[in-house]
Order: structure tokens, then C-alpha cells, then sequence
């Protein structure tokens, strides 16, 4: 396929309500709308890089400038058969995954669009729903944190992430698992502990957590591993695993026993695809992790999960989680068995609404 032309939109998505993590608070979500265009087909990719450098170092700002300034004018006008031979262009630019990540999608969609098959069937994926839960921000109070977990589990939800931050950690989490004894409950604090503080973490151990996700920071793999020496509950890695290469040395040292796989994060979904297959080899558990994600990356987080080796319920949550109008015509529903359903038509198997994206665009831009 000869890459003709690539449109960025840069949206800006209103969130139902706000999300608050330990590195900020956000109602508005920035993301960046990728269209590749080759022999008459569009193939659509979300970049999931956030207005603000709190998650990564990456902005919808500084994925714009990779994106219109190295990584478009890379694949531009040339022949393009496989993601590998996109991922090979793209290599000569370091780092800012995120950016990269967003244009592999495009070519992902339009590959399978060109060839009439689903993005699950082109990776292999073998389930047609996926089990998934969902993520929920720091809150006002303990007693309106379990308000929240149970609005979503009479929705369906049943498996809840909540949000930690240091003081908001022990008794908010203790609160939650009393009120609902058997609920599939899992924390994320973001890198918001050093080892030191992560002693204030330490009665965690006792709730029966499925895991603790990324306590420490993101460069600091070694003392992951020390924090997982003292405790029983597994250790789960997102924004430490950054490639396959970091999923295996931090296997190796023990670091983490879950992996959280997000395909921004890592660079695209070839190398999400590699991280599953070495952890399914070494017996390691993986699930998909999400970024508020529109209709667009929401389809390849679905196609994602259906690997064999996610085998915890990702945080992929049904539309009407994130946004009043989405920028897909498609909405993602909850089933009552907590599963959403796979699109099966070609490629991503999403359309867009182009009055929806003329609303939330604030940026556009035809390469
Ligand atoms: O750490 O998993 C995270 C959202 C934005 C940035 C980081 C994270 C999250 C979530 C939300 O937890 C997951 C979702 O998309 O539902
Ligand atoms: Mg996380």
C-alpha cells in the first residue's frame, strides 16, 4: 500500500465527569485523531497522548510535532505492505511511543479495511468478547467512593479499579472491601510512591487485592522488585513496561507478576502484541489497560484483549463511561456478563461521525 496522504485532528472530548489520578485531574480529554489514506480506504488511529505531561512525558503537543515534523513525513508516498516495515520507518525517532503508537493504528485499520478482515482475526485475537472492569478516580470522601463502586456494579462492572494516591490509600481501599466483601478489586497509584513511603502500603496486602498496579516510578524497575519481595500481592507494571525488552528484564528481577498492557504506551500494537507473547510463554498474566480512550482506540484495546494470555478483565469500559458523544458512530455496551463485544467488521470496525468531530476539533491538519 502506497501511504497517500495523513490528516491529524487534534479533539478535545468532554468527559461525563471528571477523572482525578495521583498526578492531576482532568474533565476534558485530549487525543489525537490519525486518518491514513491509501488506494481509496481511510484507516483511522487514536495517538492517546493527554494535554498534560502527568502520565508520560508525552503531550497532545508533543505527539503533534512528532507526528507532523518526523513520523508522517517517514511514510509518506511510500509502499507499505506490513506494520513491521511502518515500525522500521519509524524507528529512527526515539522515544515518544504514544505518537507512534497512534499512527501504527492507522495503518492497522487499513490494512484490515483493505483486506476485509477484523483487526482481531489480522492479530490472531480468539474471543469474540472480552472480560472487562472499570477505573475509578480519587473521590471526595471514602463514603462517595462507595457510592461510585456501586453505581457501576449495578451497571454490570464486575471487576473495580480505584485510584491511590499517598492519603488516599489505606483506609479508602479498606472502606471499599468491607462494603463489598467478594468484589474483583484492584489499586493504581501512578508512580506516586518512592520505596521508602511504600511501607504506608504495606496493609494492602491483607485486602485481597487482585494487584497492585505501579506503585513506584516509572524508571524503577529494581525497587518494584525489592517492594515485591515484602509483599503477597502481585506487583502489576504500567508505566515501567515501555517495550518487550522492559516486560522481560522486569519479569527477570521479579519486579512485577501482572503486566498492564496499553498499545500507546509501548509504541503501537505490534510490540503490546510481542509483550503478550512473551509474558503467555512465561506464564505471566496480562491484561488491557486503558487511556480514556475514544470509540477508535477503544476497538483496539477490544481486538487487543482477545489474545489468549489476557486473562484479567481490562480497563475497557462501555461508552457511556467516558463521553457524552464519542466520535464513532459505534457505542460500546456492557454486557451483563461485565464482557464487551468485539467488532468484527474490517479493520478497527469503527465508522466516525464527522459532525461530532468538527465539534470537539480544535486542530486539523492534511499531510
Ligand atoms: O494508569 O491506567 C492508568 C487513564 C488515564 C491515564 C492512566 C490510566 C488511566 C485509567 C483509565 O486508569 C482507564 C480507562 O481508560 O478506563
Ligand atoms: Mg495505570
Amino acid at each position: 500500500m502506497r501511504i497517500e496522504r495523513v490528516d491529524l485532528h487534534l479533539l478535545r472530548m468532554e468527559l461525563r465527569s471528571p477523572f482525578e489520578t495521583s498526578f492531576g485531574r482532568t474533565s476534558t480529554r485530549d487525543c489525537i485523531l490519525i486518518e491514513m489514506f491509501s488506494e481509496g480506504i481511510i484507516g483511522y488511529g487514536e495517538c492517546v497522548a493527554a494535554r498534560d505531561p502527568g502520565y508520560s512525558y508525552e503531550t497532545s503537543q508533543t505527539a503533534w510535532h512528532m507526528l507532523r515534523d518526523f513520523l508522517v513525513p517517514a511514510v509518506i508516498n511510500q509502499e507499505l505492505n506490513t506494520p513491521q516495515e511502518l515500525k522500521e520507518r519509524l524507528n529512527f525517532v526515539r522515544g515518544h511511543p504514544m505518537a507512534k503508537a497512534g499512527l501504527e493504528m492507522s495503518f492497522w485499520d487499513l490494512m484490515g479495511r483493505q483486506r476485509g478482515i477484523s483487526l482481531r482475526q489480522l492479530i490472531g485475537g480468539i474471543k469474540e468478547r472480552v472480560d472487562v472492569g472499570v477505573s475509578i478516580g480519587i473521590q471526595h470522601s471514602p463514603a462517595e467512593l462507595i457510592r461510585v463502586v456501586e453505581s457501576y456494579l449495578k451497571q454490570g462492572y464486575r471487576r473495580v479499579k480505584i485510584k491511590i494516591k499517598p492519603g488516599w490509600d489505606i483506609d479508602q481501599t479498606r472502606a471499599v472491601r468491607k462494603a463489598f466483601p467478594d468484589l474483583r478489586l484492584q489499586v493504581d497509584a501512578n508512580s506516586a510512591y518512592t520505596l521508602e513511603r511504600a511501607t504506608a502500603l504495606l496493609p494492602l496486602d491483607d485486602l485481597g487485592l487482585l494487584l497492585i498496579e505501579q506503585p513506584l516510578s516509572e524508571d524503577d524497575l529494581w525497587d518494584h522488585s525489592k517492594l515485591q519481595s515484602q509483599i503477597k500481592t502481585p506487583i502489576c507494571l504500567d508505566e515501567s513496561i515501555l517495550s518487550a525488552r522492559h516486560a522481560r528484564q522486569a519479569l527477570d528481577m521479579d519486579a512485577a507478576r501482572i503486566i498492564n498492557i496499553k498499545v500507546g504506551r509501548v509504541g503501537g500494537l505490534s510490540e503490546g502484541i510481542a509483550i503478550h507473547d512473551l509474558c503467555l510463554f512465561r506464564g505471566t498474566p496480562v491484561w488491557c489497560g486503558g487511556m480514556l480512550e475514544t470509540g477508535v482506540g477503544r476497538a483496539a484495546n477490544l481486538a487487543l484483549a482477545t489474545l489468549p494470555g489476557f486473562v484479567l478483565p481490562g480497563d475497557i469500559s462501555a461508552t457511556d463511561r467516558y463521553y457524552i458523544e464519542d466520535v464513532t458512530n459505534e457505542r460500546f455496551i456492557l454486557n451483563l456478563d461485565s464482557t464487551i463485544d468485539v467488532p468484527d467488521r474490517p479493520g478497527l470496525g469503527v465508522t466516525i461521525n464527522p459532525s461530532v468531530m468538527t465539534k470537539v476539533s480544535v486542530a486539523e491538519l492534511s499531510l
